[in-house]
């Protein structure tokens, strides 16, 4: 992408409606624009980290051996009369009627829908286990929305809901997903804690959160250092391997690590002092097991190896995929502005000519955007009739993890420079390596 063609409305003072950093550095590098409380239009460089990170979680899913499908937002309100959460889920439920005077909403979470789907298809234990998933808008009517597109009324979300025919199936479902979550975050380049939660509106016994630690972040939590210690790295999985899922889901959780809601304080205090934290925490993602509370509720059930009629067991599982941008902002940024994790930035590499017009530059420019762009990358070139410290000013607003400056005096002496975002770090090479060194961090 040419700079000089794209839409990248920066602005350059810090918006004062934002608290927190990356809902000041999403405005400023016009990433988003609200456009009424809490909802926001996608510009075109956040809708390209809003996409990275879904095709992650779209990735990461499949693997785990879960189905996509794609719910409507728009639902009558009939199946959450049956599920008793019409009236439940109050003020936070966006209501309204159709043409013809019935009552829809917008969807909150499809615990409902996706059992109405499974009822009316699903009739034999042969046909489980069965979990769909979907990555769709979400409405909640927040009371304070804030922080951007961290508390959004408007938000995307994966949600995803598995059937099984027995507890100790539909628990190894909710450690499948614990699993499969450690690794879609730290792809994102984030370190997110599996934490004993509560479980809300949505009910049952078994929930986790999955918290980013970040000063910003609206949940207290309670932790034992060690599990910021914990890394699951390029682990094979078998996600069929209930043993191997269960025993990972236990090293993963049976450390101290609590949200405020479920904190107990005497078993905190069996924590070795220095390792006691209390912090804050981002939360990007929940799991739950609960049962037959909606398939009961909802008639969903299956007959067994005997011809018995039972109802299934459930859980459904929630990453908050457009809260993840802000997320990963607020744990990797500096004072000069974003710095994209190499797994869900926008661009892999910008390019910045320092004199635009200059035969040479220009010429060396258009060769590194054409041999990046063959090898599959994606720079952005900033070709623009700009001074160089506006040039810089940009790029390290906008975060991409790897800039090469092209200049007249360097390209005399057949050389460019290489900056990493994250270091600082400047290095004179020939293009020719420098084009090797980026395509090297991707592929
Ligand atoms: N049905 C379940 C699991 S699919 C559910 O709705 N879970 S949830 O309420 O925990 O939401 C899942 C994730 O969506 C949360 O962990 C959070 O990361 C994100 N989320 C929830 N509310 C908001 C909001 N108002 N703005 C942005 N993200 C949100």
């Amino acid at each position: 992408m040419r700079l000089s063609r794209y839409f990248l409305p920066v602005l350059k003072e810090n918006p004062a409606e934002a608290q927190i950093v990356s809902h000041r550095l999403m405005l400023r590098s016009g990433m988003i624009k609200q456009s009424a409380a809490g909802i926001y239009s996608w510009l075109p460089l956040g809708l390209k980290v809003l996409e990275k990170i879904e095709d992650i979680v779209h990735e990461e899913q499949k693997k785990a051996g879960h189905l996509a499908i794609l719910m409507p937002t728009i639902q009558s309100a009939d199946l959450w009369r049956e599920s008793g959460r019409y009236d439940d889920y109050g003020e936070e439920m966006l209501r309204f009627k159709d043409r013809h005077d019935r009552d829809m909403l917008f969807t909150p979470t499809a615990e409902e829908l996706v059992t109405d789907i499974f009822r009316g298809h699903v009739t034999s234990y042969k046909d489980l286990p069965l979990t769909m998933y979907q990555i769709q808008w979400k409405f909640r009517d927040e009371r304070r929305p804030r922080f951007g597109v961290m508390r959004g009324r408007e938000f995307y979300m994966k949600d995803g809901y598995n059937f099984d025919l027995t507890k100790e199936d539909a628990l190894h479902a909710y450690n499948r997903h614990l699993v499969s979550y450690l690794r879609t975050y730290e792809r994102m380049g984030l370190q997110a804690i599996p934490m004993r939660a509560d479980s809300g509106p949505i009910g049952g016994d078994d929930t986790h959160e999955f918290l980013v630690l970040a000063e910003t972040g609206e949940s207290e939590v309670f932790y034992d250092s060690a599990v910021t210690d914990l890394t699951f790295g390029d682990r094979e999985i078998d996600f069929d391997d209930v043993v191997q899922c269960q025993s990972i889901m236990e090293e993963f959780t049976t450390k101290y690590a609590r949200t405020d809601e479920t904190h107990d304080a005497a078993l905190f205090a069996d924590v070795p002092e220095e390792r006691r934290k209390v912090a804050r925490g981002i939360e990007v993602g929940q799991i739950f097991y609960f049962g037959t509370k909606y398939s009961e509720a909802l008639g969903a059930s299956v007959q067994d190896a005997e011809g018995k009629k039972v109802p299934v067991h459930m859980g459904s599982h929630g990453i908050g995929v457009s809260r993840l941008v802000g997320a990963i902002i607020e744990a990797s940024h500096d004072d000069k502005g974003i710095i994209w994790p190499e797994g869900v930035t926008p661009f892999h590499c910008g390019i910045v000519n320092l004199k635009q017009g200059d035969d040479e530059a220009d010429a060396a420019c258009e060769n590194l955007y054409k041999h990046l762009t063959k090898a599959g990358l994606e720079p952005l070139y900033d070709d623009r009739n700009e001074r160089a410290g506006g040039k810089f000013a940009t790029m390290d607003l906008i975060g991409l993890p790897w800039r090469i400056t092209v200049g007249p005096r360097g390209l005399k002496n057949g050389v460019v420079e290489l900056t990493s975002r994250k270091t600082g770090v400047s290095e004179e090479m020939s293009p020719e390596v420098a084009i090797k060194k980026v395509i090297a961090q991707y592929c």
